[in-house]
């Protein structure tokens, strides 16, 4: 008798009708294989979807390029479907489940005619912890496929984990022709299934990722009681030895990954990564929080990625151990046959194709990379991997950092002053869009928890949900804001990020450790100018208090916009919430 798995595939076959059905072990050799077919037969468009790079100089790389009109995740055309829209809320666009599946069924009727539908088992989380999950996508694109072997643990083990079972995680994607006007993303959160058609783009079509770690994920959270959450997770090592393990999140393409591979300019401090863009937080048998990166591999933003940026990345990069290493949409050095993107060098070649492959012009100001290209590589190829990546209890959480991009009114730190203004210094979140979604670029928006395109699930009960998790910990998290990107009268950032953001995140231990005090402001706990570590920093008592600095009359319109943006929420807005925006109110008036 065929299994619930056997018996979802042949469905998916019969509706899609590939040429052909090919089962992945996860294997080295078998992703070399599937590389090979990208390098020489399979295309996207006119173009082949794999290009061999120098393996001298960056050892097991290919260069892809995607369609010219799939460079980034697609949130307009991204869905969660249950049968009543309030389950979905006012930030997630929302179709009927049998509406949604009417139209993709349409769509996706013999979309992978010709192609192969590779059948790839993988497990979100390591196989022995009680939090993973086992997970079987299917997709048309070598791409994908060895992508995913990156992203997450591909193993045909998990075919026997998951046996006559029908509870894995479905995830169903094919390019189809890359028309824009037939592309969606649909999460059946209730099914445990994603629906991907139309693009081959990172978070659109790697269906592990955003769709299920994050969308679908935080709805089983919510059901069962843990939060699946945007964040980095990092170790915090300090002169004496100790680790601290704490969680940041932060929007897409704001420095997640330079963050979670920080190279610490404070002698005796050192990072060690855990992930860079999601975690699982559950409630250990102890009362403190635990985190795993469901994850094994870092998808990050290419332009500004150079040996003074993040050097860990670049070491990661041109390591080659695992295998492969992919490039998507940056520009090709063609003389040297290495990828290039603006910020990596002062490149002279004359010779570079930019992300469409055409010759590049730097005359013309065009970027030869995409502002979104990105690296895929193994997090196992980082030289700064915590001894604990793979521990299936994951790590115990000492403080949770929320960020994004504000060249304005938000402190380079502050400390809340306990879980429930956390939460709302979680649910005012907000930041400057970024080229890792399509839409304008550098315009505010609020984006809770960095959560406003990954929740699967309304976000007043979201905010319910953190609040509820706190009163069930018995050593809450501290939580903390944070903001490297406020800008001076000329327009210049103040703070000088990268390695030096190791000074706040010393700070940010030594209060979780009690080692020093704080200043009350209206928005927060910050540091007294002399428990800064501001040493060898171009930064005096006036720039230091310019990080900090709160305007009142700046406040007032920012003030409205959070007030609007809660509202949205209606009576599902829990009333500390409310309460919280009140006292604030109060304060800056
Ligand atoms: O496209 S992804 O969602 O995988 C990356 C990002 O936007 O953070
Ligand atoms: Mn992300």
């Amino acid at each position: 008798m065929a299994t619930p798995l056997e018996k979802w595939v042949e469905e998916q076959a019969k509706l899609t009708k590939p040429d052909e059905i090919y089962w992945c072990d996860g294997s080295e050799e078998e992703a070399r294989r599937i590389v090979e077919k990208g390098i020489k037969q399979e295309k996207v468009g006119e173009h082949h979807i794999f290009h061999e790079l120098n393996h001298k100089t960056w050892p097991n790389s290919y260069w892809h390029r995607s369609h010219p009109t799939d460079v980034a995740r697609a949130e307009h055309l991204t869905y969660v479907c249950y049968p009543d829209k309030d389950t979905a809320g006012p930030t997630n666009n929302w179709m009927d489940p049998k509406e949604a599946k009417a139209l993709l069924t349409r769509l996706s009727d013999g979309c992978m005619r010709g192609r192969t539908m590779y059948v790839l088992p993988y497990m979100m989380g390591h196989p022995d912890s009680p939090y993973a999950k086992a997970c079987v996508q299917l997709t048309d694109v070598s791409y994908v496929a060895v992508s995913m072997r990156i992203m997450t643990r591909v193993d045909k083990s998990v075919l026997e984990k998951i046996g006559a079972r029908d509870d894995f995680v479905r995830g169903l994607h094919s390019v189809g022709d890359l028309d824009p006007d037939k592309r969606f993303i649909m999460h059946f959160p209730d099914e445990h299934l994603v629906w991907s058609i139309g693009s081959g783009y990172g978070g659109n079509a790697l269906l592990g990722k955003k769709c299920f770690s994050l969308r679908i994920a935080s709805r089983l959270g919510l059901q069962e009681g843990w939060l699946a959450e945007h964040m980095v997770i990092l170790g915090i090592e300090d002169p004496r030895g100790n680790i601290t393990y704490v969680t940041v999140a932060m929007p897409s393409a704001c420095g997640k990954t330079n963050l979670a591979m920080l190279e610490s300019s404070l002698p005796g401090y050192k990072v060690w990564t855990i992930g860079d863009d999601i975690a699982w937080l559950n409630i250990g048998s102890d009362g403190r929080l635990y985190a795993i990166n469901p994850e094994t591999g870092l998808f990050g933003v290419a332009p500004g990625t150079s040996m003074k940026t993040n050097p860990n990345m670049l070491r990661a990069l041109k390591a080659g151990k695992f295998y492969p290493t992919l490039f998507t949409n940056t520009a090709l050095d063609v003389a040297a046959n290495e990828p290039w993107w603006e910020g990596l060098n002062d490149s002279n070649s004359k010779n570079l194709l930019d992300w469409e492959g055409k010759p590049w012009d730097k005359s013309k100001g065009a970027k030869a990379a995409h502002p979104n290209s990105r690296f895929t590589v193994s997090i196992y190829n980082s030289p700064a991997l915590s001894k604990e990546f793979d521990n299936p209890k994951g790590v115990p959480i000492s403080a949770i950092i929320l960020g994004g991009r504000r060249t304005h009114l938000i402190p380079l730190i502050t400390e809340a002053f306990n879980w429930q203004h956390g939460v709302f210094l979680g649910a005012r979140n907000s930041s400057e869009t970024t080229a890792a979604a399509v839409h304008q670029v550098g315009v505010v928006r609020r984006d809770p928890m960095a959560m406003l395109p990954f929740c699967g699930y309304h976000m007043g009960d979201y905010f319910r949900h953190w609040l509820n998790i706190g009163k069930r910990l018995a050593h809450p998290p501290k939580i903390f804001s944070v903001n490297w990107f406020r800008v001076d009268d000329e327009g210049e950032f103040i703070w000088p990020g990268f390695g030096e953001n190791i000074r706040v995140l010393k700070w940010i231990v030594d209060r979780v450790n009690n080692r020093v005090g704080a200043k009350e402001t209206p928005l927060g706990l910050i540091p007294e100018l002399n428990d800064l570590d501001l040493q060898g920093l171009n930064i005096d008592k006036e720039k230091f208090e310019k990080l900090f600095e709160i305007k009142p009359s700046q406040w007032q319109e920012e003030l409205q916009e959070m007030g609007s943006f809660l509202n949205q929420f209606g009576k599902r807005l829990p009333l500390e919430i409310q309460q919280e925006y009140k006292k604030l109110e109060g304060q800056l008036k």
